[in-house]
C-alpha cells in the first residue's frame, strides 16, 4: 500500500516523548513494503534513494498496533500508529475508507 499522508511524532523510541520543535506535521509519501512503512517527500523518493536513505525515514510495523485516534480531536482521518520499540506517530489520511484501509493493511500484514 503506499499514499500521501500527514504525520505527526508524539513519542519516540522507549515513549519518550518527541521535543518540541520535531512535533509537527509534516506529509510524506508513504510506501508500505516488507513489514516497514518508509516515508519520503514524495512518490519518487524510493525509487531515488539509495537503500539507507530509504531506512532513514523508516518505521517498522512488526508487532506494530494501528488504530483509529478517535481521541484526538483537531483534525479528520487519523489513526495512532504504537511500535514495538514504543514509539508513537500520527497519521492523518484523506478520508474515512484510506484511514480503515491503512490501518487494517497495517494490522494484517
Ligand atoms: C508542534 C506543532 C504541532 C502541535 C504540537 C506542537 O510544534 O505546532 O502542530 O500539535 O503540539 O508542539 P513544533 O512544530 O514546534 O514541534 P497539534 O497540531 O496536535 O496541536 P503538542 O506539543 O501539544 O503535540
Amino acid at each position: 500500500k503506499k499514499g500521501y499522508v500527514m504525520r505527526k511524532c508524539c513519542f519516540d523510541a522507549n515513549g519518550k516523548k518527541t521535543p518540541f520543535g520535531r512535533r509537527g506535521w509534516k506529509m510524506f509519501y508513504c510506501t508500505l513494503r516488507d513489514l516497514v512503512l518508509y516515508l519520503h517527500k514524495d512518490e519518487h523518493g524510493f525509487r531515488r534513494s539509495q537503500m539507507s536513505d530509504n531506512l532513514h525515514n523508516a518505521i517498522r510495523i512488526h508487532h506494530a498496533l494501528a488504530t483509529k485516534a478517535a481521541d484526538y480531536t483537531k483534525k479528520q482521518h487519523v489513526f495512532r500508529l504504537q511500535t514495538a520499540d514504543q514509539a508513537e506517530y500520527l497519521f492523518q489520511t484523506s478520508d474515512s475508507k484510506e484511514l480503515c484501509s491503512w490501518v487494517e493493511t497495517i494490522n494484517f500484514v
